[in-house]
């Protein structure tokens, strides 16, 4: 109580006291906003080694701050959002290249690190000390190109907001262009474009440009998506039409352009320009060939307006393949073992639920997947939450069977039953999201 009051009293003296006030300080020294009590000049000293000017633009009382009230406050027009994981080579380039590209805008950059082992959040980190128009989210226990995106565009509250990769392969000279179309309402998505006149996607081997091409042309066809390029990584978007559009954007996956442009219904006027798709400049890839998994989960979501979901589908294709690795193991335990039928089918369950946990695990839910000690528990809790879900099936096909006495009738709905509980119980219990 005491301690709330200080702070108000605090608050409110301390930005007169210290000369300028708390939206000025370019590094706050605390989040709370006793930031404005350390003055510019000491702010100057510490940073006498430091050669990364401050953009006039954003700095309050700056002479060269426009009339533009959101400039005057020091907030920013464009944020300029790059998901990284494992880039801490890219990271302090890509920043001086944007501080080039954008002078004379209002900007920001937030980067958002998936916890990247390489500690690229710490080199970010070290930025934004720096740099208060850098800014870095790291996320724990979570990982996705697309769910990071979205969550750098929401912790941003620019007008607009441009999304690129971290290893300089998108072009970001074409930055204010993008921004200017926006602007002055040529467009509501901006879409940097490899497949048009002028783009080239240079920095692409044989075999990424023939995934890209054909994943391109099945997003056109079956999605009736017009663009040339909505496997681009690169865009930029007003943000109030990136707002009404996120709930029901996929968090999983990569394809977040083609999951804006599917989910929009052809009501976001969009824009493409040219730009050349460069080379990764250090580190490798993260998009392997499951890659392909996601693009097909995501055309097959938005194809049936959100009511399949791959997971779904990849959880119980694992279910189905566990029926045969089940009669597999009964047979090998009874024909060529000579165990006896009890037994034999205890053993048929138990190697089908572990390969069931293994294939998920790699497949079903690589994004969250377990490892290492983890994977003991994990197990440990599918097998308790398969068995329970074979008194479901059992359960349920029984009463059907009670209604209507047909054996395929009640046998389909007992499967379905379980593979419903299953999967809904593995992902509380066993990949839940931490
Ligand atoms: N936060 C986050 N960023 C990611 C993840 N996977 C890839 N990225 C970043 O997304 C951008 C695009 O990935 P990249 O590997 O360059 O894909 P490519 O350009 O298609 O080869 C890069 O900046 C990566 O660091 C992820 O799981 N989480
Ligand atoms: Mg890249």
């Amino acid at each position: 109580m005491y301690a709330r009051l200080l702070f108000v009293v605090v608050g409110i003296l301390a930005p007169p006291l210290a000369g300028f006030p708390l939206r000025s300080a370019p590094v706050p020294e605390l989040c709370l906003g006793i930031g404005g009590l350390a003055s510019e000049a000491w702010h100057r000293r510490r940073r006498r080694d430091i050669r990364l000017p401050m953009n006039e633009a954003i700095r309050l009382g700056s002479e060269t701050a426009s009339q533009d009230p959101r400039q005057t406050m020091g907030l920013p027009d464009l944020s300029v959002v790059v998901p990284t994981f494992n880039e801490r080579d890219n990271v302090g380039k890509l920043y001086r290249k944007l501080e080039a590209a954008l002078s004379g805008i209002a900007w920001e950059v937030v980067f958002v690190d998936d916890n990247s082992p390489d500690g690229t959040w710490n080199v970010v980190r070290e930025l934004a000390r720096q740099d208060s128009r850098v800014r870095c989210i790291r996320r724990i226990g979570r990982r996705g190109l697309s769910g990071a995106c979205i969550e750098g565009i929401l912790a941003s509250c620019a007008p607009y907001a441009a999304v690129m990769d971290a290893d300089l392969q998108h072009d970001e000279a074409q930055l204010p262009k993008m921004l200017s179309l926006l602007r002055n309402g040529q467009a509501e998505l901006v879409v940097g474009s490899r497949y048009i006149e002028g783009g080239s996607a240079d920095g692409f081997d044989k075999q990424r440009a023939g995934f890209s091409a054909f994943a391109t042309g099945i997003a056109r066809r079956v999605l009736g998506i017009a663009i040339a390029d909505p496997m681009s990584g690169f865009f930029m978007i007003r943000r109030d039409r990136f707002e009404e559009l996120a709930p029901k954007l996929s968090t999983q996956g990569f394809k977040i352009l083609l999951d804006i442009v599917s989910t929009a219904h052809g009501e976001l006027k969009t824009v493409e320009v040219p730009f050349t798709f460069g080379a990764r400049l250090h580190g490798e890839s993260k998009l392997d060939s499951m890659v392909a998994l996601d693009f097909l989960g995501l055309v097959l979501a938005k194809f049936t307006n959100d009511a399949v979901s791959l997971r779904f589908l990849l959880f119980a294709m694992v279910g189905g393949i566990g029926l045969f690795v089940h009669l597999g193991t009964l047979f090998v335990a009874l024909a060529w073992l000579g165990w006896p039928f009890p037994e034999a089918q205890t053993a048929g369950a138990l190697v089908a639920m572990t390969s069931n946990f293994a294939l998920n695990n790699f497949l079903t839910y690589r994004d969250q997947r377990l490892k290492g000690l983890a994977i003991l528990p994990g197990l440990f809790a599918f097998y308790l939450v398969c068995s329970v879900g074979l008194f479901a099936n059992v359960g349920v096909a029984f009463s059907v069977y009670d209604q209507e006495p047909i054996w395929w009738l009640a046998g389909a709905a007992g499967a379905l039953m379980g593979v419903v509980w299953n999967y809904a119980m593995s992902g509380l219990f066993v990949w839940r999201r931490r």
